[in-house]
Parts: C-alpha cells; sequence; structure tokens
C-alpha cells in the first residue's frame, strides 16, 4: 500500500518536472471566490457511526482508506479517470469536499484536484510516516482520512490534493440540486456546464415534482440498480431486502436464502415522464422471468423475479404488462414473476448502494436488451 503511494509520488514528480504534459484545464474558477454555503441538509448534525456500524455501511476498501489511513492502489479506484462534472462528497459523512471542476489528470491514478470546494472543510495535517513529512488531508466533519496534499499541482492554485477514490462518493452534476448540494451549482452555471434556470429551477424531486414509489426483483440486486437508474424519470433508487419475514435483515442473512427476502430494488419515479407501464416493459429487457428463484448463476429465493405493488393500480399494471409479455413470445418459456403487495423495504447496507459505480467492473448478470 504504501509503496503504491510512494510510486503515486515519484509519479507526481516526475509530472512536476514537466517531463509529463498532464495538466487539462484545471480550475474554472478563480482561486479565492466565496466559499458556497453549505447545503441545506444541516452537516453539522452529523454524528459519525461507530467502527462497528461503519463497518457494515463501507466497503472494507473504504474503511480501511477512511479510518485507518489506508491508501489504495492507482487506476484500480473508481474516480481516477472519471471525467464528469459534479461534485464528489464524503463517504462516509456526504459533506462536500471536492468540484470536478477543480479535478485534473495528474497521472498518479488518484483523483485529484487543484483545492477542495471549501477550504475550511478540509483538515490538513502534518504526516510524518514513510520517513518524509507530508500534508494529510481528512474531512472536517467526518474526520475520514481522504489522501494527501502537494506542492506540485498545476495553476490556479499549484496545489494538488491526491485523494482516495474510496474515501469519496460522486454526485454527477444533474444530481445535485435534488440531493441538496443546489447551493454548490454557480461555478458550473458559470463554466456553462448547466443553465442559470436549471440550477435555480425546483428540482425534480421536490415535493411539488410528482413521485410514485415501485418496488422490483430481478436477481443480484447490483446490476438491476446498475440499470434502472439510468432510465430517464426514475429519480432515485435505493437497494433493499423485501418480501420475507425477517426484520432488519443484512446481506449475509438474506444470502442463505431462508429470510424470504429477496434482492430488491426501490424506485422513486415521475410517473409524468415515465410511466409504470413503460418501466416494467424496462424491466422484462433486462432480466429473465422465466427462471423461477433464479437469475443466471444466481440461485434462491433471494434471487426471485418479483414486482412488489404499492397500489391496487399498479397491480392492475403489472397483471397486464405480464400477460401481454408472455403472449408476445418474447420469452419461450412462462414467466413466473410473482405479483405481491410490497411489503416493508430493507434499504441495504450502504456498500451496496450504487454497487457498480463504486466497483467499476464488479459482478453483473444484468443487460438490457431491445
Ligand atoms: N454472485 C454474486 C451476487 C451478488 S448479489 C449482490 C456474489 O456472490 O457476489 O447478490
Amino acid at each position: 500500500m504504501h509503496l503504491s503511494k510512494i510510486a503515486g509520488f515519484a509519479a507526481a514528480l516526475v509530472v512536476a518536472a514537466g517531463l509529463v504534459a498532464v495538466s487539462r484545464g484545471a480550475g474554472h474558477a478563480p482561486a479565492g471566490e466565496p466559499a458556497p454555503t453549505p447545503p441545506a441538509t444541516t452537516m453539522s448534525d452529523f454524528k459519525k457511526p461507530d467502527p462497528t456500524e461503519l463497518k457494515k455501511k463501507l466497503t472494507a476498501q473504504q474503511f480501511a482508506v477512511t479510518q485507518q489511513c489506508g491508501t489504495e492502489p492507482p487506476f484500480r479506484n473508481a474516480y481516477w479517470d472519471n471525467h464528469e462534472p459534479g461534485l464528489y462528497v464524503d463517504v462516509v459523512s456526504g459533506e462536500p469536499l471536492f468540484s470536478s471542476l477543480d479535478k485534473f489528470d495528474s497521472g498518479t491514478g488518484w483523483p485529484s484536484f487543484t483545492r477542495p470546494v471549501a477550504k475550511e472543510g478540509v483538515v490538513e495535517k502534518a504526516d510524518h510516516e514513510l520517513g518524509m513529512t507530508r500534508t494529510e488531508v481528512r474531512s472536517k466533519l467526518g474526520d475520514s482520512h481522504l489522501g494527501h496534499l502537494f506542492d506540485d499541482g498545476p495553476a490556479p492554485t499549484g496545489q494538488r490534493y491526491c485523494i482516495n477514490s474510496a474515501s469519496l462518493r460522486f454526485v454527477p452534476l444533474a444530481k445535485m440540486q435534488a440531493e441538496g448540494f443546489g447551493a454548490y451549482l454557480a461555478p458550473f452555471v458559470k463554466a456553462g456546464l448547466i443553465k442559470a434556470d436549471a440550477a435555480t429551477a425546483v428540482p425534480a424531486t421536490a415535493a411539488t415534482a410528482k413521485r410514485e414509489t415501485a418496488i422490483l426483483a430481478g436477481g443480484c440486486f447490483w446490476g438491476v440498480e446498475e440499470i434502472l437508474r439510468k432510465i430517464p424519470g426514475v429519480l432515485e433508487t435505493s437497494v433493499g431486502y423485501t418480501g420475507g419475514n425477517t426484520k432488519n435483515p443484512s446481506y449475509e442473512e438474506v444470502c442463505t436464502g431462508r429470510t424470504g427476502h429477496a434482492e430488491g430494488l426501490q424506485i422513486v419515479f415521475d410517473p409524468s415522464k415515465l410511466s409504470y407501464e413503460d418501466l416494467l416493459k424496462v424491466f422484462f429487457r433486462m432480466h429473465d422471468p422465466t427462471t423461477r428463484n433464479r437469475q443466471h448463476n444466481d440461485v434462491g429465493t433471494q434471487y426471485r423475479s418479483a414486482i412488489f405493488y404499492t397500489s391496487d393500480e399498479q397491480r392492475q399494471t403489472a397483471e397486464r404488462v405480464v400477460a401481454q409479455t408472455d403472449k408476445s413470445g418474447r420469452f419461450k418459456r412462462p414467466i413466473v414473476t410473482e405479483i405481491t403487495k410490497a411489503s416493508e423495504f430493507y434499504p441495504a447496507e450502504d456498500y451496496h448502494q450504487k454497487y457498480l459505480i463504486k466497483n467499476p467492473g464488479g459482478y453483473n448478470c444484468h443487460v438490457l436488451v431491445d
């Protein structure tokens, strides 16, 4: 671990010496601009969960990096090569830390920024490990270890915040408003990435927007979420356990196949943009509803195909879509998808949420077909 950080450090020195041209349009807003106000949610209320709780919520790597000052491998992490516009927040506390506008390709294999979104949002500490003095960067509220700060960055600050992806969660620009980070949109407007009216518009997830909830199960929830979260009209998704009897089940318990729970996806969608019927049609294009208690390699009741309806209207639509799909000849065998009234939905551990964003190339047995 330490060695890879030294290697990255050496690579950065090469970069700093001008041997490799890597700086790419970092810093779109002048340094020293007033820091935006924190998002609507009062972050200062944040209470860090105890280590046992955190171990359940985080991946082993997220825990090692944020709680034990670990270092993830370069190039094999979620965000080193992410070029999407948006905000990077602390994976533990959700506090805003870095902006894509300040991100640059450092060549080190770690996400690198010229500055944090707010200087007072991070804590810089001398670190004398590895026989050299470096500056450790930690988050203020979560007190997560984030990475290190070096003085060899590009303009406008000349600094390089070398950050572990494992300490971050990325909020795409399009979701910032809805997730309560509207106060951080102004620099993106200035950079021409979003229109001013879009930044001030009422977010789609506000109380005024129409919201309907659907709960679907179709095998390993990682792949189900990865496909459905991107369907236009889908506002929010969360993976979890539902349809069984055990209260607050853990992933390990559900894995035994004895809780009766299915790995499911709770979907909040805007019915004026996406009808429940169309959502179900997508559902039948992304999993095999004809294999009972099984989806590809994954076998067990937790992998069953199921529609958990949240209204009688949804039940009727589900029955109709199943009958139509059966008749259409799309599948050679009959559909065995269970249609059941929704019961309590228990959100899964944090490390399962948006799993394939956090673990690009991770296990996925779902594809969306025509
Ligand atoms: N076959 C996969 C399923 C994961 S899914 C979240 C695994 O064992 O990792 O059930």
